[in-house]
């Protein structure tokens, strides 16, 4: 039976789970199977998506191969579809086989386009197909893409294909990646922590609205921030005398100092003890009373993190926390995550009481919805807005911040009505 092509639908089961679940190993092996099969690799687009999963396709100009995986089922559902009698599907099947580590493929080839159905007609006969295609020399265009999302929102961005870091810890899945547009990534568990174009924003406002708020910030405590971008803004102060940076995962700490040489210039610095622990046992464990400023710079509330979003945790803060003492913590997106946002905000109302507690807003890009909250918490007659504007802006000069200014940080506790409606704030 003559046809047009044939397309191969393949189910490879028994799958290696962290093989389909790495989107630039899944991009080498389609691109890899289209070329033992010797097709002419048009372009290729490849997207992992969160928590699981990879789906990517290769054009080729024989026509394209297309997969989807599910790692938690160790399966894969994979279309090899070829035009023309010289590229053999079963060439590519083989190899997929292999790159997958499949203990078991299942597969059933079409005939598409069966020519004893089609009738041809004189369509552009001038310059058939193969003439057309042999003058086209196909350049390959690549795309693989990182996708951050839960359930009902996902923020894509392109990336160089390769990991710069890639460890997975006692804790999370750590990752560095080279995207185009916003320079070096950092992701936990396929959630982004920072990039190299737009971490200034989120660390420059979690750190210097407290500091340069609080009358006399000399001892910190600071949880989580393994990258080192709040160490990193918190040296900056010379009255600063000890900043306690704990921090539960050293692959963190690793790939930062490994790939983000800027973030992590404090490590190392005399005044900055890095402890590799649990910041929420070491908070319960910790005398009262001992820090001007507690600064949490955690990931979302799920995983190693979810503990610092607790009640529990941050009654402990406050009892650590000096007399005029500050916290500050970013507090998840208004938009992306309400619920934990209206929750973390309640709860501190409830430690420190209505009046002390101030949530800000700042523009981080790479986080969904672009819109990142923090709230300042106050033990004691500590104000945010308690700054002074020429003070601030010599400082932002002097040390070439890039986001913070005294206007931003003024600018940062007007609110939307919608914000503090959600916070029983609206006037
Ligand atoms: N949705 C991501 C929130 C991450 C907040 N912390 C990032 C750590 C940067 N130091």
């Amino acid at each position: 039976m003559s046809a047009l092509g044939r397309h191969v639908l393949v189910e490879f089961f028994g799958c290696s789970s962290e093989i389909l679940n790495e989107v630039s190993t899944i991009e080498k092996a389609m691109i890899q199977a289209a070329e033992d099969a010797e097709a002419t690799i048009i372009n290729s687009t490849f997207h992992h998506f969160s928590p699981y999963g990879v789906s990517g396709v290769v054009v080729i100009q024989e026509s394209h191969l297309a997969i989807h995986t599910w790692p938690e089922f160790q399966y894969a559902a994979v279309d090899i579809f070829t035009c023309g009698d010289i590229i053999n599907p079963w060439v590519a099947y083989d190899a997929l086989k292999a790159a997958f580590e499949a203990k078991q493929g299942s597969s059933i080839e079409l005939r598409r386009g069966q020519t004893d159905l089609l009738e041809r007609v004189d369509f552009n006969l001038n310059q058939d197909r193969a003439t057309k295609e042999a003058e086209l020399k196909p350049t390959y265009k690549r795309e693989v893409w990182f996708t951050d999302r839960d359930d009902n929102i996902a923020l894509s961005i392109r990336h160089k294909g390769e990991l710069l870091y890639n460890e997975t810890s006692a804790y999370q899945k750590v990752r560095v990646y080279d995207t185009y547009e916003f320079g070096k990534m950092l992701a936990i568990d396929n959630i982004v922590m920072c990039t190299e174009k737009d971490e200034h924003n989120y660390h420059e406002m979690l750190i210097h609205v407290p500091m340069q708020s609080h009358p006399n910030p000399k001892n910190i405590l600071l949880i989580g921030a393994g990258d080192g971008g709040s160490a990193r803004e918190l040296i900056r102060y010379e009255s600063v005398e000890k900043i306690t940076q704990v921090e539960i995962d050293e692959k963190v700490v690793e790939a930062s100092k490994l790939h983000f040489p800027d973030l992590s210039s404090a490590y190392g610095h005399p005044k900055l003890e890095l402890i590799i622990n649990d910041g929420i046992k070491f908070v319960a464990n910790s005398s009262s009373e001992v820090y001007d400023l507690v600064i949490i710079d955690g990931s979302d509330p799920q995983g190693p993190a979810e503990g610092l979003f607790s009640t529990e945790f941050f009654k402990n803060v406050h009892r650590v926390l000096r007399p005029g003492g500050v916290l500050c913590f970013q507090s998840e997106s208004p938009h992306c995550n309400g619920k934990a946002f209206i929750e973390l905000n309640q709860c501190q109302k409830d430690i420190f009481g209505k009046e002390k507690v101030h949530t800000y807003l700042a523009y981080i890009p790479m986080y969904p919805s672009g819109v990142w909250s923090f709230m300042y918490a106050s033990k004691g007659e500590a104000h945010p807005l308690n700054i002074n504007d020429s003070t601030t802006n010599t400082f932002a000069r002097k040390h070439r911040l890039r986001y913070y200014t005294a206007d931003i940080h003024r600018a940062a506790f007007a609110l939307p009505t919608y914000v503090k409606e959600m916070i029983g704030e609206r006037e």
